[in-house]
């Protein structure tokens, strides 16, 4: 059974989770608008990931007798500057989002909930891949810089899925 303080948490990161899948959303949207078809691609699938780290926190909720509670969808942003700030702000989101996630381990072990603390474990080995993916992704445009063919590649190599 969980207490009212973690199924609170937890649903808290239900909505962060939600909220992820729709930036990724906006971001893949915004993509294929610019011809970005790789980049596109990679965020489509990545925003399905999200929506899946969201369902699981649902599911979690309600098997451990709480009550999930499915947030409504705040709006993303609508536009980008650049393939690059769309993933620096990728960075930057995920690395509020890690900072929810080790809110909630660290409540856990406040509440001395060992169960939750376990399930939490995958979702601290899934954000020290989304950080350092999305820092890799800035690592390479900083290689291409302002350069048309090298962002072509970039989103070539996604489309051909070597981005992950
Ligand atoms: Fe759910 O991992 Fe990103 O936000």
């Amino acid at each position: 059974m969980l207490s009212k303080k973690v199924q609170d948490s937890l649903n808290k990161q239900i909505e962060v989770e939600a909220y992820s899948s729709q930036v990724y959303l906006a971001m893949a949207s915004w993509a294929e608008t610019k011809g970005l078809n790789g980049v596109a691609s990679f965020l489509f699938t990545h925003s399905n990931e999200e929506r899946q780290h969201m369902l699981k926190l649902v599911r979690y909720v309600n098997t451990r007798g709480g009550t999930s509670d499915v947030p409504a969808l705040k709006k993303p942003p609508k536009t980008y500057k650049s393939v690059r700030d769309v993933f620096q702000q990728i960075l930057d989101h995920e690395r509020k989002v890690s900072q929810d996630i080790n809110n909630v381990v660290d409540l856990t072990l406040k509440e001395k909930d060992y169960i939750t603390h376990n399930f939490m474990q995958w979702y601290v080995a899934e954000q020290i891949e989304e950080e350092s993916l999305a820092q890799t992704m800035i690592d390479k445009l900083n290689l291409i810089s302002e350069d048309a063919g090298g962002l072509y590649l970039f989103d070539r190599d996604l489309e051909a899925g070597h981005g992950k």
